[in-house]
């Protein structure tokens, strides 16, 4: 926009001019918002390059300069996989065929949960979309790859300053052959707290026509009329139902009785009377040991003979790739790993160690272990340019005082991270000592977003989210009410529909005619980090064109890059030079664009 200014300005134009006219002309440095995508992108470097990143960065490590290495796919299509199935029959035809497979199937969390755990969910549609197309090519037979929802669609907007939904757009066209799956907080939809019912209902009915296929619906309480919720949306959207039960205690601990293996039972049983297509089992702490899994899974598979049985995990304790391997011998027809370089430790158990471990047996996954070694090293490096979030910069391995703490596996690097950055590394036993007192004083709780930060925080307006197994526990609740009203019942039921016309109608005014149906629902779940993530797209443009580095660190000067903005639309970019600061309290950032024209970006210091 300077050099705009200046080849208007009428007397750099028509008179001779030397240094002083930019003295003289102050309303030079008067740099609007630039309209085109280019300049956008330009203005994001050089506010970088000044300023430093835009996400904040809890660890000081800077993004790897490694470049990965994406690996060779064939042309052609890829092979039919399980989508294929689904599309052809349905969610009922798809749930059979799942349960008359032979072998072991997985689920791929790396896309989601993996980098969630720990990344701080900071993996961006660029490095997902770069490793897709060898997914689609090589693991055609994985029951599905898990790829959004859970805090994927806030962080999506808030830190990447990325739309969600283009995410599961430009994914679904580049892997069309695996089915998708996303985490559906019940009748907290991707949010921390109940919305009004239409909202849930039209939030799946939108993911669906994006391109997603099954739904793993929980409720952080397992509180039943919310999860009954979440499937009828999910269902009438015509998505596969994965009614997921959050698995907290331990059924092979006799002393352990809130969470007993009847009361898994008796809540599968709910679930599937329901109409479920799958069954899940959602141990999002890790506390599923072998012989509990034994117990649970056998006596889940000898009650329901045809339901599909999906089991989730992570490896805190690092007992995960035995726990995946018991439910699998006890009946379970699928189990969720992560790519190596991307499991362990508050993850899941790492795919390679599955894959290796059942070959050659009956419950052999069919996937070569090769192509896993090719895919673990694209992340390994890819990892490495998440460096500043990366969990590993403080924490060293799992714990298995998780089986007394039990906290789920994000909130564990959570915590962690939020324990050194206080000064308080030395402290976390004790952290973890008071997360476990606080459990036990709300009368022992289910703990999975977001009833687990009710634990973290012991807020007290978990009336809002539904009813714990077992009701509130007295005299704590009449205590910390005192006269305040109580909620009864289900939340969301006496919430009023959203009125979704009315806001696409504010948003229009708001941000023009492009506005989509996907922005109303991102609006619709998160209005205030919707509200800044579209300020920030207008000064900034499509920052998620920019490769990792770029997005996180800018380029060094005299880097020359390319970015694309669209298939055969790319920008050569040279990073020239960074001026001193100037008397508006500037510096001037200069780059070369798509040859020798010189554009400069004002920047504030
Ligand atoms: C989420 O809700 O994001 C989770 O991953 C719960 O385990
Ligand atoms: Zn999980």
């Amino acid at each position: 926009p300077f050099l705009q200014n200046v080849l208007s300005n009428d007397q750099f134009l028509y008179g001779t001019v030397d240094t002083q006219f930019i003295d003289e002309n102050q309303d030079l440095f008067n740099l609007k918002p630039v309209q085109n995508r280019a300049q956008k992108l330009l203005h994001y470097l050089g506010h970088v390059m000044v300023n430093g990143p835009t996400t904040p960065i809890p660890v000081k490590a800077k993004p790897s300069s490694i470049d990965p290495v994406i690996p060779a796919v064939p042309m052609g299509d890829p092979p039919v996989g399980f989508r294929d199935v689904l599309l052809r029959e349905g969610p009922e035809g798809f749930a059979k065929a799942v349960r008359r497979h032979d072998g072991l199937l997985l689920m791929d969390t790396t896309f989601r949960d993996a980098h969630q755990s720990l990344l701080a969910t900071r993996v961006r549609t660029h490095d997902l979309k770069n490793i897709a197309p060898f997914v689609a090519h090589n693991f055609s037979n994985l029951f599905s790859v898990e790829n959004w929802g859970g805090a994927t669609f806030d962080v999506a907007m808030r830190f990447l300053c990325e739309c969600p939904w283009k995410r599961l757009q430009e994914l679904r066209a580049l892997l069309p052959n695996v089915p998708f799956q996303m985490l559906l907080r019940g009748a907290n939809a991707v949010g921390y707290t109940n919305y009004p019912d239409n909202a849930v209902f039209k939030f799946c009915e939108v993911a669906r026509e994006n391109g997603m296929d099954i739904f793993r619906v929980f409720d952080s309480l397992n509180y039943l009329p919310n999860m009954l919720l979440g499937m009828e949306a999910a269902g009438s959207a015509g998505g596969v139902v994965e009614a997921a039960i959050s698995y907290t205690g331990d059924v092979s601990d006799p002393m352990r009785q809130k969470y007993s293996l009847q009361y898994y039972l008796d809540l599968a049983e709910e679930l599937v009377k329901a109409g479920t297509h799958i069954l899940a089992i959602k141990d999002m702490a890790g506390l599923l040991k072998p012989e509990a899994s034994r117990q649970l899974i056998g006596s889940l598979r000898d009650r329901f003979p045809d339901m599909p049985i999906h089991v989730h995990t992570h490896d805190t304790a690092g007992a995960g790739v035995a726990a995946m391997l018991a439910c699998a011998e006890s009946g379970a027809d699928i189990v969720d790993v992560a790519v190596d370089s991307m499991a362990g430790m508050t993850s899941q158990p790492s795919m390679g160690a599955i894959v290796a471990c059942t070959k050659g047996t009956k419950l052999s996954t069919g996937i070569a272990l090769e192509k896993v070694f090719d895919y673990s090293e694209y992340w390994e490096v890819t990892r490495g340019l998440y460096a500043p979030f990366d969990c590993t910069a403080t924490m060293k391995s799992g714990n298995a005082d998780v089986y007394e703490n039990e906290i789920p596996g994000g909130q564990y690097t959570n915590l962690h991270f939020q324990a050194h950055s206080m000064g308080l590394g030395h402290k976390f036993k004790e952290v973890k000592k008071a997360y476990t007192e606080a459990n036990k004083l709300l009368g022992d709780l289910i703990k999975v977003t977001p009833s687990s930060k009710i634990v973290e925080t012991c807020r007290s307006s978990w009336g809002h989210i539904g009813i714990p197994h077992g009701g509130f526990p007295e005299p704590f609740r009449s205590k910390v009410l005192k006269s305040l009203p109580r909620v009864e019942g289900r939340p969301g039921a006496s919430l009023p529909a959203m009125d979704f016309q009315a806001l696409e109608k504010q948003l229009r005014e708001s941000y023009g005619d492009e506005i989509s149906p996907e922005d109303v629902m991102s609006a619709a779940m998160y209005p205030k980090v919707f509200q800044e993530f579209k300020e920030f797209t207008t000064t900034f443009g499509p920052v998620d064109c920019l490769n990792t580095r770029l997005f996180l660190d800018g380029p060094k000067i005299a880097e020359e890059f390319e970015v694309e903005l669209e298939r055969g639309k790319i920008l050569h970019i040279k990073a020239l030079a960074l001026g001193d600061l100037n008397k508006a309290g500037q510096r001037e950032v200069f780059f070369e664009l798509n040859g020798p024209t010189q554009i400069c970006a004002g920047q504030r210091h």
